[in-house]
Formats: structure tokens, C-alpha cells, sequence
């Protein structure tokens, strides 16, 4: 392995500098090649687009701003002009997925057609992955003349609802500016979901109107120093600013209010919310009678004002981590899941999202998400009836793919590397060689429809600052957004091996 630790900065220029020998990031379907045919670019290009591809235009048009300085014209489809890229849109295209592009670069210029919107934006990245890697800094400082090979590239990918990343800012917190440039790193990947663990021991980091000492005492301090130092939170307006800059580049946030384990902060805030049998000097656990359920309904009703139609997760990892004598049996954990999952339906209308611990509690529902964090059949299947597989099957379980061993940005690259260890080492090959689909629904392909897409996660109690942050995600986060994108081996027999994707990558 030859470089582990680069910054976010080094990481977009692999991303491009794979592309200058076409090896564009997440490795599209099918790449198209004119041998020696070259198209130039200088500033008098225009943008030419249709109505719907009309912010994806604009987004390019930004894009190119920042980092050259130049303002392109943008004009609508009929408009001629000497140096043209045109975006539109054909919902009539020969692809499987709304979110596929094709994208021709040949003598008349630049053509991107997206079989919705979400596409044109996809077929963007892809040109601008085409573009010299010093495009994505912010600086102002290219020159905007630029030389393109002639390609004819089609694209489209293979999960489609999840392409994850996820931050944990309790542990410790990152800064709306630092999440925003995440939202950007995301797209560059074509990655489509922010996921923000936004409450744990530590800390809370979100303004709950109805519980104003969640932020007051509750988002005090951090990993190393719970309740102490200033607040650190996310405003209600915070959010609603990530959630529209999100979703300006087709990326969905989804929020995790971690119940009724991980509550350390709430029940500093709200000492009376603590379970009764919590009784270690930090309780962590929330009482799950009247006043417990009646906090968590209020808190995810703001929620889900806040952020819309989108999933909530409500974790329930962990209920009894590192206590001496269980603090709620099996069953008193299920019958919260339940109590919780059904509000998420009924009440709220969206969908639930529960760590794997409440499935294997036996929370079998096809109308929530379960997601998989441990390392899947082989870490459990041995106490069952059934194995983890077979059982996903049975009960036809949709679930989202983040095992540890394979998605957890917080362990170690290497053995000299920082970070943590419980999953075990996770290069930038572990994570190419990783086969999503292989623990869960292989054995029977017909159930592959079940896995709605994989996550990769950031943990942050060894994750200080927003540096470290991008030392863990980068380079692991380009394999993953190729196992993100691309499909199953079986299904993609021009998959490049490790060494000839990481010499073009790496
Ligand atoms: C497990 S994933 C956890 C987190 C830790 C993480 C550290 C999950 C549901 N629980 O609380 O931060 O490991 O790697």
C-alpha cells in the first residue's frame, strides 16, 4: 500500500488524477475511448441546457467559478455557439436506473443526457473528474482551458436508494462549514446519503424546541470530557441549511437520534428520563414508561418536521452495553422497538431505521430498515436457530450494509496507522475486496433486492477534528463508493483487480 494518509485535498486529486487515464471514480459501466482525439475548452464555452437539467447547469457553472475564476454563459438548448456543453434530459433512455447518464465528448463538444435530473448531475461529476485535478480547488487559480479525450461514457448505478456516508458529531463535533464541504466529497463520489449520528453519550448536538436543556447542559464536551466546556450544536437552522445544500446535489440526510442506550447527555440534561436500574455514575440508559416514550415521540416529531420525508433511525445499539446486570431484558427492548417503529410509521409516516441489534432481538419487519453493522453471519450466526442469512431471508428483511469489518473509517488503515481496532485492520483494499452482498442474501440471489445499499461510517471517539476526519475517510472512501456503485462481481466481469485499479488511483 503505498499511501494511506492523505487530506481531502489529496483524495480529490486521486479522484481525478484516475480520471486523467479515464479511471473515473466510481468506475462508470461502460468507457468508450477515441484513441489521440482531443477537445478543447477555453472560456468562451456555453452551457446549453433544458429545463430540467437547468441546476445541474448551474451547479457546473459554480463549480467552475470557484475554481477558475470564470463565469460560463448559460443558454438554453437551441442556442448556438463554437464551444458547447449541453445537458438535458430523456426519460426514454435504455437504463435500468433513473440516476444513469451517458456523457459523449466528441468534435461538436460536450454532451451530457441524464434519464432524469438526478443523472445529469452524475454525468457532471464525471466531466469534471475529465477536467486537470487542480479543478477542485477553490481558488480561482486554473486556467480554464482545458484538453478532454473523446469518450462516450454510459453510466448508471447499482444501489440506488444508499450510497452512504455517515458522521458521528457527538463524540466529537464538526462544524456546519466542515459538514457542508462533506455534502461536497459525497458528491464527487456519487454517493447519495449523509447519515448524522447526532446524539450520543457526550453529547447532544441538535435544538429540540420542546427540550431546551438538551443543547443548554446536553452538548457540553465530548469523547474525553463529557459535560464540560462550551456548547457545541447544530441550530434548527443549521439543519434546515444542510438539509437544502444536501439536497441541492441529490443527497439525502438522514438522521439518527440514538435510543434508549447511548443517552448519557439527555439524562445529564433531564435526570429524571434515566432508567431506574441505571445506576452507574453516568447513566446512560432512558427510562422507556410514560415520561421515556413520551420524550422520544416529541423529540422525533420535531425531526421529522425538520427533515422531512426521509428515514429516521432510532439505533438501538447496544441497550446493555458494559452494564453489570441487564438494565432491560430482551423483551422489554423489543416491545420499545416496536412502541417506536410503529410511531415512526403510523404517526409520522416514514420509514424506521434500527441497528441490527433490535432484528436480532427479533424485530422482524419489512416496513423498517435494519441496519447491519456487526460483521454479519459469521460473528453471530452460531447462537441461532437460524443463521443471520437465512434469517434475513425468512422474514424478507430489507436492510443497509455498514459491518464493521469492512465499513468503519474510525479503525486502523494499517497496524501503524491511528485509529481504533475492534474490527479489525481496514485498507483501502480491504475495502475494494469487500463483497457487500456475500454474508446476507448471496446464498439466494433472488433476495439482493433486500439490501438497499451500503454505508461507510466515521465514529468519531478517536476522530478529534475535522483534519482527522479526512485522514480516516481518505483514500477508503473511493473503494467504497466503487462497491457503492458498481455491480456485484459476478454481475461485472471487466472489474479491474486491486493492483491495476490502485495504479490508477492511488
Ligand atoms: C460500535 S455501530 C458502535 C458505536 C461506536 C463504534 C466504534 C454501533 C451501533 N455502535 O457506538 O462508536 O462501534 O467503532
Amino acid at each position: 500500500m503505498k499511501i494511506i494518509c492523505v487530506i481531502s485535498l489529496l483524495n480529490v486529486f486521486s479522484l481525478a488524477l484516475f480520471a486523467q487515464s479515464l479511471g473515473i471514480v466510481p468506475r462508470p459501466k461502460q468507457v468508450k475511448v477515441a484513441p489521440q482525439q482531443i477537445l478543447s475548452l477555453d472560456k468562451s464555452t456555453v452551457l446549453l441546457t433544458d429545463t430540467q437539467a437547468k441546476k445541474s447547469a448551474e451547479y457546473l457553472k459554480e463549480f467552475l467559478k470557484k475554481s477558475t475564476g470564470k463565469t460560463l454563459r448559460v443558454d438554453g438548448i437551441g442556442a448556438t455557439a463554437a464551444k458547447v456543453i449541453i445537458l438535458k434530459v430523456d426519460t426514454k433512455m435504455d437504463l435500468k436506473s433513473d440516476q444513469g447518464y451517458q456523457l459523449s465528448v466528441n468534435k461538436s463538444g460536450v454532451e451530457i443526457t441524464g434519464k432524469s435530473h438526478i443523472g445529469v448531475f452524475y454525468g457532471v461529476q464525471t466531466l469534471i473528474q475529465l477536467l486537470p485535478p487542480d479543478i477542485y480547488k477553490q481558488d480561482s487559480s486554473n486556467k480554464f482551458s482545458f484538453k478532454l479525450p473523446f469518450v462516450e461514457i454510459i453510466d448508471e448505478p447499482y444501489f440506488e436508494r444508499i450510497r452512504g456516508l455517515h458522521i458521528d458529531i457527538s463524540r466529537h463535533f464538526l462544524e456546519k462549514k466542515e459538514i457542508l464541504r462533506i455534502i461536497d466529497y459525497i458528491a464527487f463520489h456519487k454517493m447519495n446519503v449523509l447519515h448524522m449520528h447526532l446524539t450520543d453519550d457526550p453529547a447532544w448536538r441538535i435544538e429540540i424546541k420542546a427540550y431546551p436543556k438538551l443543547t443548554a447542559i446536553g452538548s457540553k464536551g465530548n469523547h474525553n470530557a463529557y459535560g464540560k466546556g462550551p456548547q457545541q450544536f447544530l441550530t434548527q437552522n443549521d439543519i434546515k441549511e444542510i438539509i437544502t445544500y444536501a439536497k441541492s446535489q441529490h443527497i439525502m440526510v438522514l438522521p439518527e437520534v440514538d435510543m434508549p442506550g447511548h443517552m448519557a447527555a439527555v439524562i445529564r440534561a433531564y435526570p429524571e428520563l434515566k432508567a431506574k436500574k441505571d445506576t452507574r455514575d453516568i447513566p446512560r440508559v432512558l427510562r422507556i414508561d410514560e415520561p421515556g416514550i413520551k420524550f422520544c415521540k416529541t423529540v422525533l416529531t420535531e425531526i421529522r418536521q425538520l427533515f422531512g420525508e426521509v428515514p429516521i433511525h432510532i439505533g438501538c445499539d447496544e441497550v446493555n452495553l458494559k452494564t453489570k446486570a441487564d438494565i432491560y431484558s430482551d423483551a422489554e427492548i423489543l416491545t420499545f422497538v416496536k412502541a417506536m417503529t410503529n410511531f415512526i410509521k403510523e404517526q409520522l409516516q416514514t420509514t424506521p431505521i434500527v441497528w441490527d441489534d433490535a432484528f436480532e432481538k427479533g424485530h422482524h419487519d419489512k416496513e423498517t430498515l435494519v441496519h447491519w453493522w456487526r460483521p454479519g453471519k459469521k460473528a453471530w450466526w452460531k447462537k441461532m436457530q437460524l443463521t443471520i442469512d437465512q434469517k434475513v431471508q425468512k422474514f424478507d428483511q430489507p436492510f443497509i450494509l455498514s459491518p464493521g469489518n469492512y465499513t468503519y473509517f474510525d479503525m486502523k488503515y494499517d497496524k501503524k496507522s491511528p485509529g481504533g481496532g475492534w474490527a479489525g485492520l481496514i485498507s483501502s483494499q480491504t475495502v475494494y475486496n469487500w463483497r457487500p452482498l456475500m454474508d446476507l442474501v448471496d446464498a439466494d440471489k433472488s433476495k439482493r433486492h433486500l439490501a438497499q445499499g451500503i454505508m461507510a461510517a466515521t465514529w468519531s471517539e478517536r476522530i478529534p477534528d475535522f483534519k482527522t476526519w479526512q485522514q480516516r475517510t481518505f483514500p477508503r472512501l473511493a473503494p467504497l463508493a466503487e462497491r457503492a456503485w458498481t455491480r456485484p462481481t459476478d454481475e461485472d466481469p471487466n472489474r479491474p483487480s486491486w493492483d491495476a485499479w490502485k495504479k490508477k488511483t492511488l
